[in-house]
Formats: C-alpha cells, sequence, structure tokens
C-alpha cells in the first residue's frame, strides 16, 4: 500500500499543528527533512518518542517535534511517524507538500482509520465510534461515542451473535438428530428469546439515540406577542431574537442550539401564527408550521390564563406527537392549571421546561450503550425480523426454516462490526470522517 500523509489539526493559525504520514515509506520520507542531533540513521529512531529537530527542505526551516510508532504498534498498524510543527495556516500546508513531492499519497477521509479498520486494529462500529467522537457536541453524545469507540458497544453485540451462533448449532444438530435433541433446541430456543428482547430493547433506544446524536430540535409556536423570542432569548442567555410589543415581529425561523443536562437542544423561534394579509408574514407562517412538523418536541406558547386556540393546536398535534403546552407571562397572569408555567421574563419554570423536553423524548444523558448510528439500527432491525421468523418457524416446527432465519439474523448482527459489510456500506462509513484521521 503507499504511503499517505495528511495535516491531521484543523486548518487555521493554533498552537501546533501536526503532519501524518503511515506507510512503508514514511520513516525514509521524514527522514530526508528531518534532522536532529539524536538521529544519526533510520536504526537510531526508537520508536514512540518525541524527538526535537528541525525540518528543512533547502527552502523552509522549521524547528519541530517527530514521533515515530513502528508496525504493527501503531494506529493504522502501518509505520507511522507525526510532525509537530508550530501551528499556521501555511506552514502545515508547506511541509505536507514537501512530503507529497518525495512520494508520499495525500491521504483521503478517513484514510487512517480505514486502514487499522483493514489491519484489524478495530471493528467498523469503533471505527464509527471514532468519527462520532470527533464530531460529538454534548456530553451525552460523547459517551455514546465512547462506547463505541471503545468496544463496549460492540462486545455487547458480540454477546447477542455469540448466544444465537450457540442456539444455530443446536437448531442444525437437532435436524438430524430431532428426538434425542428436542430439549436442548428447546433449551436454545429460549435463549434465543431472551436475545429477541434485548435487541427489541436496544432497537428501541434508538428513538433517544438518534436525538443524542443529532441534539433535539424543539420549535416554539404559538399565536403572536404571546413570548416565543423573549423564550428563545431566555433559554440561550441572550437576545438572540427581536423582542417587541409588535404583533408579528418575528418572520423567520430563528434557531440556535444550547446544552441541557448534557444533551443538545436545537431550539427554533417561529413566526406567529394568525390570520394576515402580508404576504412575507404568510410566507413566515408556513415556515412556522413546517418547523414545528420537523420538531422532535413543539412548544404550543399562550398566555397564562388564556386557552390556546384549538384549532392551531389540532393542526399541530395532527403531524406532532409531543406538543408541550407553555403558560407564559405567570408574572403578570399568574399560574394556570393546565400545562408547564413560565414567565420568560423573570425565567421562573424554564429549568422545568428544559426537563419536561428531556423527559418526553425519552432522552436520557447518563444512559451509555443505546443505538445512536442509523446503520446500526438497519442492521439490528433487520436481525430482529429474521429473529422472528426463527421463533414462528420454530412454533410450527419447521426446524430448516429456524436454522435459515438464525443464520439471516447472525449475518445481520455481525455486519455491524463490519462482517460481510459490503465496499460501499464500509466507504460510506469512511467518507463522513475528515480528512486526517
Ligand atoms: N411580563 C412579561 N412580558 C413578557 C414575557 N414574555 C414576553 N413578554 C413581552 O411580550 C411581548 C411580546 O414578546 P415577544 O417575545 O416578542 O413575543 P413573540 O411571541 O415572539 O411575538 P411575535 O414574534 O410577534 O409572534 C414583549 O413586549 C415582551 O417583553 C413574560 O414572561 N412576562
Ligand atoms: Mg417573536
Amino acid at each position: 500500500m503507499d504511503t499517505i500523509a495528511a495535516i491531521s489539526t484543523p486548518k487555521g493559525a493554533g498552537a501546533i499543528g501536526i503532519v501524518r504520514m503511515s506507510g512503508e515509506q514514511a520513516l525514509a520520507i521524514a527522514l530526508r527533512f528531518f534532522t536532529s542531533s539524536r538521529i544519526g540513521s533510520a536504526i537510531d529512531v526508537e520508536p514512540n518518542r518525541l524527538v526535537l529537530g528541525t525540518f528543512s527542505d533547502g527552502s523552509i526551516r522549521e524547528k519541530c517535534m517527530m514521533a515515530f510508532f513502528r508496525a504493527p504498534k501503531s494506529y493504522t498498524g502501518e509505520d507511522i511517524v507525526e510532525l509537530q510543527l508550530h501551528g499556521g495556516a501555511y506552514l502545515a500546508e508547506r511541509v505536507l507538500e514537501t512530503l507529497l513531492g518525495a512520494g508520499a499519497k495525500l491521504a483521503a477521509p478517513g484514510e487512517f482509520t480505514r486502514r487499522a479498520y483493514l489491519a484489524g486494529k478495530l471493528t467498523l462500529d469503533e471505527a464509527e465510534g471514532v468519527a462520532a467522537m470527533i464530531n460529538a457536541e454534548s456530553e451525552a453524545e460523547l459517551r455514546e461515542a465512547y462506547c463505541l469507540m471503545s468496544g463496549r458497544f460492540d462486545a455487547r453485540i458480540k454477546g447477542l451473535t455469540d448466544t444465537l451462533v450457540e442456539s444455530l448449532g443446536v437448531i442444525e444438530a437437532s435436524l438430524d438428530y430431532p428426538e434425542e435433541m428436542a430439549d436442548e433446541a428447546d433449551d436454545s430456543i429460549e435463549k434465543a428469546k431472551a436475545v429477541r428482547e434485548e435487541m427489541a430493547a436496544l432497537l428501541d433506544s434508538y428513538k433517544a439515540g438518534r436525538l443524542i446524536k443529532g441534539g433535539v430540535t424543539v420549535a416554539i409556536v404559538g399565536k403572536t406577542n404571546v413570548g416565543k423570542s423573549s423564550l428563545l432569548n431566555r433559554l440561550v442567555g441572550y437576545s438572540r431574537a427581536i423582542v417587541s410589543d409588535v404583533h408579528g415581529t418575528t418572520r423567520d425561523v430563528v434557531g440556535e442550539s444550547i446544552l441541557h443536562k448534557g444533551v443538545k437542544i436545537n431550539l427554533q423561534d417561529t413566526a406567529g401564527l394568525r390570520e394576515t394579509g402580508d404576504a412575507v408574514e404568510s410566507i413566515g407562517i408556513e415556515r412556522s408550521l413546517a418547523a414545528a412538523k420537523g420538531a422532535d418536541v413543539v412548544l404550543y406558547v399562550v398566555e397564562a390564563g388564556s386557552h390556546p386556540d384549538e384549532t392551531d393546536l389540532a393542526n399541530i398535534r395532527a403531524f406532532s406527537k409531543r406538543v408541550l403546552l407553555v403558560n407564559n407571562k405567570t408574572d403578570v397572569f399568574g399560574a394556570s392549571a393546565e400545562g408547564l408555567n413560565i414567565s420568560a421574563k423573570t425565567g421562573e419554570g424554564v429549568g422545568v421546561l428544559l426537563d419536561e423536553i428531556l423527559r418526553v423524548t425519552s432522552v436520557d444523558a447518563r444512559a451509555a450503550e443505546t443505538l445512536t448510528e442509523e446503520r446500526h439500527a438497519d442492521c439490528v432491525r433487520r436481525a430482529l425480523r429474521h429473529l422472528d421468523d426463527a421463533l414462528a418457524a420454530f412454533g410450527q416446527a419447521n426446524v430448516e426454516c429456524v436454522a435459515l432465519d438464525l443464520r439471516e439474523s447472525v449475518r445481520a448482527l455481525a455486519e455491524i462490526g463490519g462482517e460481510g459489510a459490503t465496499e460501499r456500506v464500509v466507504n460510506d462509513v469512511f467518507s463522513r470522517f475528515c480528512v486526517g484521521k
């Protein structure tokens, strides 16, 4: 395989910039430009140590550090060289250019991790965990990503797969000796049923896992002037949207994200709902309804003491299953009997409102091992379907079908770790990485 090189740190000025190379030629290429009083020849380079030296290609000189990781004890399983340079938009680019000129090939997005996967250093779901760690924007996301990356999730899936493989072995043997193995076959089906329950629970956790990964999207809707923008501003902690006592102040959807108890919440303030002859405002109102449609939770805001508009509410309930009634301005109008009472002005009740958003979406920042990746959910869904077919076939004493469906179920589960995954699936996973990882 070619020796690949890339800048592993973000573009722009920073304290350090790292250029990384992986492959057989990595050290040889680096030593054409990197010199140090501690290194006479390639043989002197001690792995896993930082060495101070100078990178020079005749036109630029840079005092920097080099680290060498010898195959197979490296991230990719190949020889790796990392040059730690002074951070700078141009410097790292320039060093990379020199390395490419000396025979290294520019790494594709995720190619280092892809090589690690091909070398068997990590499974496909662990690699997805690496990408998830990099992209994590909240405590909850980070926790789930770590669970993936560290192999904890993979071990759980392997546990389920192993039990199914065991059951499959017994069922296959019972094909030849149906009478002698009847009890054992019953036993193994009981075990498969337990796996089925765990798989169903796992799949169910995807509803929350999906929200942990992308954040919970919350649309703030209601009549004009009820204090929607004021609520947004209160939640984000600064004056994000214009607030005024003029009805119809907000025309567009105003979005901003916050973190609450380690979970990302994507807030969307919207134009107030009312009959209007104003063309621009009408478009705004259409956008409000579209935002409500796309949201995981809708906050329907009214002034405390007044009733919600039943037509609006029915409209929104028709396409959103999580609608919270929020009574605002309790500082003036007092609390209502129904719904959540808040004051955007004083902040009263706002913490409870945020807790309620997490409660209705079943998102728990402390939970780990929820299903967060669509690809994994798809594998579990298929595995579950085949397992259900297997269990049904067992009920009809159709043992050959049981074996067939069990095998399919095992296959679908194993795909999570990458076994039997198609080239397209693998490409898709690594295409979501950044360059240099
Ligand atoms: N006393 C009190 N006044 C509030 C509260 N929330 C909002 N207001 C006032 O109500 C008026 C309307 O507030 P906005 O936040 O602009 O209302 P809105 O729902 O975004 O209005 P539109 O964008 O026109 O749909 C402003 O004068 C706010 O100061 C509250 O909790 N208490
Ligand atoms: Mg507004």
